[in-house]
This record gives structure tokens, C-alpha cells and sequence, in this order.
């Protein structure tokens, strides 16, 4: 028998609400279990989207077109599922990926104001049918996550963005995130840290469970 896919999981959120500390929690989840498993990040994940990632976070002093950030997170997309994302599902490896197209809908779309349509069939072309299994969204008051992220120093052009603007982006997260409920687990990321690994834990275990039942 051909050895089963692995399972592709993301992990969203608006600003500061807590990605980078809860993905090592995440990997140790996964070792524990022994799931074979690889991390990475959009944009970014290749050393061409990465280069991507720098255009795109980067300072500048000419204003940014929206169609063109779309474009380059799609660009950078593109390159990332086709050697690193697809690569690694179709070997086995569960994929843990630091953000992915919920990003584009809240950030460019939300956050932008981008039509959603536009996205999507961007989404289409770039991904064909590859969808994510699993989306923990890490939530949070936006001005708690604003001063979270404040405290690491100096800010990149999206995390520059006034309050309003985040504010968007959380609303276009939750609003997904009710539109799929059966990929999404949404976390309370305002609680103490113990407590968000605890429902962090309890979303995998719930996941894990529902892949054995369908063996
Ligand atoms: N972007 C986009 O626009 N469109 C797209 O399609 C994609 C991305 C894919 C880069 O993303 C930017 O790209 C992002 C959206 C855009 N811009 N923004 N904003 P990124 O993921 O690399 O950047 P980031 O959002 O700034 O994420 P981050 O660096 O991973 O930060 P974080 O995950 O939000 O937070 P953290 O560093 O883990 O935690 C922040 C601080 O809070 C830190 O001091 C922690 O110790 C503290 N913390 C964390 N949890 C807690 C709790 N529970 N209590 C108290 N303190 C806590």
C-alpha cells in the first residue's frame, strides 16, 4: 500500500498574537507523537521566496501597489508549494506551516480591502486543490497583540499598520474561520501561555483522533 499523504497544518493570526512561541510547542507535540514532520514559513519557505519575503516586509520609501503584494505573495506561493510543501506531503511528512492563504484573505483582503474573488482565483491557479487539513487561528484583542509585537523592536512595513487596519484582518480571520468550520480551531491567544498550549493540545489531539477513526 502506498504510504498515506502527510497532513498539511497551518498556524494564522493576526499581530502579536503569539505564532512563533507556540510553534515550538507545536513541534514537540509532533515529535512526542513521532510524526515526521517539517517546518516553514510564508512568505518565505524557499531561498527564492525568501528573497520574496524580504521585498515584501522591507521598508520602502515608493508606495506598494496591493496588486503587486498579492501578486508577490502568490509568486512566492507558487514556489514554495512546488518545492517544499507538495515534495514533503506526497513523501509523508506532515507540513507545519507559519501562516499560508488565510494570511492572504485577512492581510491583503481584509486588511487591504482586496476583492475576495481576486484572491481566489489567484488561490485556484496557484494551488489547484491543495487546501490545508487543519488552521489553528491564534486569537487575540488586536491592541493586546500590538503591544505584544511592539516589545521585539523594529517594525516591518505591515506591522507599521494602524490599529483599524489589524482590526480587519482579526474580523476576515474569524469570519473564515466560521465559514470552515471543519479546518479551523480557533484559540483564545489572550489567556496565559500554559492555558493557549492547553487548547492548542486539545485541537491536535482532537485532529490525531479524527485521522485513526478514519483508518
Ligand atoms: N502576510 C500577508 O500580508 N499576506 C500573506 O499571505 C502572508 C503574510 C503569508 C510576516 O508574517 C507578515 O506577512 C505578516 C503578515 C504578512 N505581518 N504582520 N503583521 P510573520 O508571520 O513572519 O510576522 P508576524 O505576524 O509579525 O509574526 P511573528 O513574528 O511570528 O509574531 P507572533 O507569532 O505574532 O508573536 P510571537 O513573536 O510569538 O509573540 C510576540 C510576543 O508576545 C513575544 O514577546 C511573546 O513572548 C509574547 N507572547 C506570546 N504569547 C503570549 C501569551 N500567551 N501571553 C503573553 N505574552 C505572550
Amino acid at each position: 500500500m502506498d504510504k498515506p499523504n502527510g497532513k498539511f497544518v497551518t498556524i494564522e493570526g493576526s499581530e502579536g498574537v503569539g505564532k512563533t512561541t507556540n510553534i515550538e510547542f507545536i513541534q514537540s507535540y509532533l515529535k512526542a507523537a513521532d510524526i515526521p514532520f517539517l517546518l516553514t514559513r510564508e512568505p518565505g519557505g524557499t531561498p527564492m521566496a525568501e528573497e520574496l519575503r524580504e521585498l515584501l516586509l522591507c521598508e520602502r520609501e515608493e508606495p506598494v501597489s496591493e496588486d503587486c503584494e498579492l501578486l508577490l505573495m502568490f509568486a512566492a506561493r507558487a514556489q514554495h508549494i512546488q518545492q517544499v510543501i507538495k515534495p514533503a506531503l506526497q513523501a509523508g511528512t506532515w507540513v507545519l506551516c507559519d501562516r499560508f492563504t488565510d494570511a492572504t484573505y485577512a492581510y491583503q483582503g481584509g486588511g487591504r480591502k482586496l476583492p475576495l474573488d481576486k484572491i481566489a482565483s489567484l488561490e485556484n491557479l496557484v494551488q489547484g486543490t491543495l487546501r490545508p487539513d487543519l488552521t489553528l487561528l491564534l486569537d487575540v484583542d488586536v491592541e493586546v497583540g500590538m503591544s505584544r509585537a511592539k516589545g521585539r523592536g523594529k517594525l516591518d512595513r505591515f506591522e507599521q499598520e494602524k490599529l483599524e487596519f489589524f482590526e480587519r484582518v482579526r474580523q476576515a480571520y474569524l469570519k473564515r474561520a466560521d465559514q470552515e468550520q471543519d479546518r479551523f480551531r480557533i484559540i483564545d491567544a489572550g489567556c496565559d501561555l500554559a492555558e493557549v498550549q492547553q487548547q492548542i493540545k486539545i485541537a491536535l489531539d482532537h485532529f490525531s483522533d479524527h485521522l485513526m477513526d478514519r483508518r
